[in-house]
Order: C-alpha cells, then sequence, then structure tokens
C-alpha cells in the first residue's frame, strides 16, 4: 500500500545554546556556523532562532543584521538551511495593552520580526506573541490576580490584542511568513495557556495567516487531554492555521529521556501537517536557569564550556531528532519495524 506522508523536517531551537543570535557580533556568527554544522550531521534540516527584542529598538539596525547574517549563512554553504524564528511580546511592547499607542507600538516591533523573518528566508514566526511571556498581570496594589478574575482580565487583553493580530496577519502574509501563536503552561506565563483558549481568541481574528504553534510541553502540562486534543488538532487544520509543531518534554530537558506522549500527541498531527518539527529544549544556561526554575544540569557546550563528564548539548540533540525520528517513523508507517 503506498503511503502519501513523508518524514517532516526536523529543526533545533537555538535555546539549546542561546536566547539571542546577536547578528552583529561576527565572532558569534562562527559560532552559529560551527554549531549548525555538527547539527546537520545528525539530521537537522533547519533551525528556531530566537530573535531578542533588542534594546535600542532600532528595527532598520536588526533587519540588516539578521539579513547580513542570513548572507553569511549562505556564504558558508549553508543556503540550504531552513530557518524559523521564536518572537516574543514584552511589557512594554504588548498587543493586548490597553494603551492605542503601546499597541501601535507593539505593531510595528511585530512588523519589525516578520521582516527579519522574511530576511532569514523563514516562513514561520511563532511565540507568545499576544501576551506578553512570563509577566503575570497584579492589581494596582501590586497584588498577584489569578483564576477567575485573571480569566476576566485576560477577556479584555485578547479583546484589546485580537485586531492587532489581524493587522499582522494580513501584513506577514505579504511577507509570506505564517504568525503561529504558543499556547503556553500556566508555569510560565498567564495566558494562553490552554489550545483551546487560542481557538477561542483566533475565532475573532479573520487572517488565517495567524495560527498555532503546539508544543507538546504545554499540551501535556496544560491541554484537555487526547480526545479534545484530536478535534482541536483537526479544527486547526480544517481551518488552515496548524501552523507549526514542536517536540519539547514536559521538564524542557532531554527527549530521548522523557515522559512524552509522542502517540497521543502526533497521531492526530501527523496526517494533516506538513510544515517542520522543532526540537525545544531549554539547556540551562543563564537566562533560563531562574525563570525556569532549572536545576538541572547544564547541556555543556562544545567551543564555550569545559568538557565533563555529562552530556554535552550536541549529545543530547544527536539523542533527541533520533528518538523523534523513530517515534515519527512509527507513526507515519505503522507496519514498519
Ligand atoms: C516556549 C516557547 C518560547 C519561549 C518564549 O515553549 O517556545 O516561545 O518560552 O520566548
Ligand atoms: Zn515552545
Amino acid at each position: 500500500m503506498s503511503n502519501q506522508l513523508s518524514l517532516p523536517d526536523i529543526y533545533l531551537s537555538f535555546f539549546m545554546f542561546t536566547t539571542n543570535m546577536k547578528p552583529d557580533d561576527l565572532d558569534y556568527r562562527k559560532t552559529i556556523i560551527q554549531h549548525i554544522k555538527k547539527l546537520q550531521t545528525y539530521g537537522y534540516t533547519g533551525f528556531e532562532f530566537p530573535i531578542a527584542p533588542g534594546v535600542t529598538q532600532d528595527y532598520s539596525k536588526d533587519l540588516q543584521d539578521y539579513t547580513n547574517l542570513r548572507c553569511y549563512l549562505d556564504e558558508q554553504g549553508l543556503a540550504n538551511v531552513k530557518i524559523s524564528t521564536n518572537v516574543g511580546a514584552t511589557q512594554t511592547l504588548d498587543p493586548s495593552s490597553s494603551d492605542p499607542k503601546q499597541q501601535q507600538q507593539a505593531l510595528e516591533y511585530l512588523k519589525s520580526r516578520v521582516d527579519i523573518t522574511a530576511a532569514l528566508r523563514g516562513e514561520i514566526m511563532m511565540g507568545p506573541i499576544v501576551i506578553p511571556y512570563g509577566v503575570f498581570p497584579t492589581t494596582d496594589c501590586g497584588t498577584p490576580i489569578w483564576s477567575d478574575e485573571l480569566q476576566e482580565h485576560l477577556k479584555i487583553r485578547y479583546a484589546n490584542a485580537q485586531p492587532i493580530l489581524n493587522q499582522l496577519g494580513e501584513y506577514a502574509k505579504c511577507k509570506n511568513v505564517k504568525l503561529a501563536i504558543e499556547p503556553i503552561t500556566h508555569w510560565e506565563t498567564p495566558g494562553p495557556n490552554k489550545l483551546s483558549q487560542l481557538i477561542e481568541f483566533l475565532n475573532g481574528v479573520d487572517s488565517k495567516q495567524v495560527g498555532v504553534v503546539i508544543d507538546s510541553a504545554h499540551e501535556t502540562l496544560d491541554g484537555d487531554g487526547p480526545d479534545i486534543f484530536k478535534t482541536q488538532v483537526k479544527h486547526l487544520a480544517e481551518q488552515g492555521r496548524l501552523h507549526y509543531i514542536q517536540i519539547s518534554p514536559p521538564d524542557r530537558g532531554a527527549v530521548h529521556t522523557s515522559w512524552l506522549p509522542w502517540r497521543g500527541f502526533l497521531e492526530p498531527i501527523m496526517p494533516v501537517y506538513q510544515g517542520p518539527i522543532a526540537i525545544e529544549i531549554f539547556n540551562a544556561i543563564p537566562d533560563f536557569v531562574n525563570s525556569l526554575r532549572l536545576t538541572r544540569r547544564k547541556f555543556w557546550i562544545p567551543g564555550e564550556d569545559p568538557a565533563n563528564q555529562y552530556p554535552s548539548a550536541y549529545e543530547i540533540a544527536e539523542k533527541a531528532i533520533k528518538t523523534t525520528q523513530k517515534k515519527v517513523q512509527k507513526i507515519i508507517y505503522p507496519k514498519q519495524k
């Protein structure tokens, strides 16, 4: 029996190494090349680049820097390497703000990130681009807002953000970039935490350029379980909004030794999704240790850290892709051994 499904591209998130690609840093460019060339030998065909918000808000400089970075990759023989971008809203660049001026600034910022994605020849820009990542709302006196009150608060914020995301979607369409919004666990961010919340949000956004990334870590922690998940994936695929998939274990660490519900997660996805699968591992780099309360050891980074007896970032990345390929293969070709 012939099977129409083919194996997806597998990307690795640069969160294994950094939260900032430092596109104007000529030394770091060489490091990027070193990582990519090594990781290609394991089978990675693309990479997810975190695009740091930057401090200057000089978007034309940012665009030039990332354009130069792409040129450099091309010159180094990496023209075939695919790139997606990981972008977040920030506390001051927040499309869900109730201040129209801030919303416009957020729109300009997010458009600049679409431009960067296109300059990298990327077709997917993903991440928490509706509510700033990790910024938990408080009352004016600083008391945290949770549960029902939080959901009421978020209703207003989502309604604020919907028209902005729609405009961003129209802009991104001209640049051939899909926007994949990520539901993220409540341990990390106030919302959207669940696919159901994001689907409701998207009901108020016309542009189908605006869709979702489903990350297995968040889905496992905050999702609604395998039965509802099936119907959600089907619905999103029918809408043309299933833009991106990330494989990340619940502890955000090593993939090959994790409780990842491969079958329940991938079975509904694989028949309706043709895009790449990105492996996202949060290495214990300084930017993550506090915010994610990482107790585990750092996977030492070749070229940056002294070698030790524990696994390196490369070893973890190699085992992650092998495991993922095996699991995907089992679902696409269930009869093969
Ligand atoms: C997490 C996300 C990522 C960051 C925020 O799963 O993929 O977007 O956490 O930048
Ligand atoms: Zn993710």
